[in-house]
């Protein structure tokens, strides 16, 4: 693992209509993600905020299933940048949010350093739909979708180039809530899914074994980290909490299990909103799980 780290705050909340996610960054922060990695001997930079645009700045101008779409558009061209700037400098590139819809511009950042790049979608959701399939017009639902080069060009086209990735090249673990295009989607593309049923009936440990194995063909490989792939128990500062979802141990173990195989080229861990969390919690959990990404042991 690259020894030196730039973090990268995304306070977006446009890719969603619940408000809070904007604050994430701070929160993540303030649960002590500077000192945890320092304490295993990392160098760590905070390079600070990327900045928002305001809530409905912009008339919908026809795109009426893709709310915000210029202002997240915006922050996408610009979190690609410094995503970009980060891997040139030789550094690792760890983005804090904000909702998930900032995984659109922290792939367009990474996908043009590599030839091959896998990513990890961890998550309840497949974030697959585009404005014909979402049931809410929320970015946040269309992320993976855009990244593989499906849904409005505003957003496929990000640093001027699509698709980023593969969809043979993903996998997402956690799944329990997709929409029917979704669904259509992953049976269509042919995208490896273990879904709660599969973490359930292998057990986490053989799912990364499976995921880590899948991916050994990749140049690089992407975690995206939706808090709410965690269950609302372990991580309840979430905007769409969704039932039995993986455990705070099982999370640990997968962080673990990363860490010791070094295939992670770059992190995001989002979604964390502390307006809805217990006293952050989820904020907290993040930069736990973020020790064991970066090689924290228990003994
Ligand atoms: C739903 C939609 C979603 C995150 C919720 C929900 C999407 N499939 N993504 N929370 N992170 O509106 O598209
Ligand atoms: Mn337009
Ligand atoms: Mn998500
Ligand atoms: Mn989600």
């Amino acid at each position: 693992m690259v020894r030196e780290i730039t973090l990268i705050g995304v306070p977006m909340d446009l890719g969603q209509t619940r408000r809070g996610v904007d604050m994430g960054p701070s929160a993540i922060r303030y649960a002590g993600v500077i000192e945890r990695l320092e304490n295993l001997e990392y160098e760590v930079k905070d390079m600070g905020d990327i900045k928002i645009g305001r809530r409905d700045s912009t008339p919908s101008d026809g795109h009426d299933n893709l709310k915000n779409l210029q202002e997240v558009e915006q922050a996408s061209e610009e979190l690609a940048r410094a995503v970009s700037e980060t891997i040139n400098s030789k550094r690792f590139p760890l983005v804090l949010g904000g909702d998930h819809s900032i995984a659109i511009g922290t792939l367009a950042g990474v996908a043009k350093n590599y030839k091959n790049l896998g990513v990890i979608w961890y998550d309840a959701h497949g974030d697959l739909n585009t404005a014909d399939t979402s049931p809410s017009g929320n970015i946040h639902g269309m992320p993976l979708a855009a990244s593989l080069g499906i849904g409005h060009e505003k957003l496929t086209n990000i640093a001027g180039y699509a698709p980023k990735i593969k969809p043979e090249n993903v996998v997402i673990i956690g799944a329990r809530s997709l929409d029917e295009g979704e669904r259509e989607l992953i049976k269509e593309k042919g995208i490896k899914v273990f879904t709660m049923h599969e973490i359930d009936r292998l057990g986490m440990a053989r799912v990364m074994e499976e995921t880590i194995g899948y991916l050994a063909g990749c140049d690089g490989v992407h975690l995206s980290l939706d808090l709410d792939g965690l269950d609302p128990h372990d991580a309840p500062g979430v905007g769409t909490p969704v039932l039995g979802g993986i455990s705070y141990r099982e999370s640990h173990l997968a962080m673990e299990m990363l860490a010791e195989s070094e295939v992670i080229t770059s992190a995001e861990f989002v979604e964390v909103n502390p307006i809805l969390d217990e006293r952050n919690k989820t904020a907290t959990v993040a930069v736990a799980l973020m020790g064991s990404l970066f090689g924290e042991k228990l003994l």
